[in-house]
């Protein structure tokens, strides 16, 4: 069986939503960020680093969410994994550039435009952030302006990974980068993305 460890309100919605996709069985610990249950030997031994999400899929333990998806999709033989090596490469691509180019940055400028209380905001590391994810979201824009999908003619786990980080996108103006309004409403059209949101909005 596997077990998914992390909480809808962190970016274990990324693999609850790749869950949802696949449609298999498996046992959810909603832990949240920083929690008491991510400090305990038993959660560190697993990853280190103390962050969620983590899957323990019978013995198995993989930490990083980008990760997590490509290995879920290829295991499960889904049609999200591609095929072609090409588009394959596509959606390591696409998903290591999520982790080096937008997720901590649009994390940094979410919390500190809004998600934490007021006297814990910075404004210099939001105006610091935000000139980080303008320029990504101008890539992003410019790509899914060419072709409708990530990787190849089909949604893919390229999709899932990029558009599951971009959470936070649902709710801001995206109106400078409108193929990404487009695509990122296409991607959480997908009824699996909608039941993760309304396990996070729960
Ligand atoms: N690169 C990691 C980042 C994981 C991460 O930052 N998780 C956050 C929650 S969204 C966390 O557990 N933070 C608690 C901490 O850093 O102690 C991934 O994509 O899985």
């Amino acid at each position: 069986m596997l077990t998914l460890y992390g909480s809808a309100r962190s970016r274990a919605v990324r693999t609850l939503w790749m869950l949802a996709e696949l449609g298999i069985a498996y046992r959810h610990e909603d832990y949240l960020p920083r929690s008491p249950e991510t400090r305990t030997p038993a959660f560190l031994a697993m990853n280190p680093n103390g962050q969620v999400p983590v899957i323990d899929d019978d013995g198995f333990v993989l930490a990083e969410s980008m990760a997590i998806n490509l290995y879920l999709a290829k295991k499960h033989g889904s049609p999200l994994y591609p095929a072609d090596p090409r588009h394959e490469a596509l959606a390591w691509q696409w998903s290591l550039w999520e982790t080096d180019k937008l997720d901590r940055q649009l994390v940094n400028y979410v919390n500190h435009t809004s998600a934490l209380p007021a006297e814990q905001r910075d404004a210099a590391v939001a105006e610091a952030a935000w000139s980080a994810v303008q320029p990504a979201l101008d890539v992003l824009n410019s790509a899914v302006g060419k072709t409708p999908w990530l990787a190849g003619p089909d949604f893919s786990v390229a999709d899932l990974n990029v558009a599951s980080a971009l959470y936070r996108g649902l709710s801001m103006d995206l109106g400078r980068w409108p193929h990404v309004q487009d695509w990122l409403t296409r991607c959480w059209s997908r009824p699996a993305a909608k039941q993760a949101r309304a396990m996070r909005e729960a």
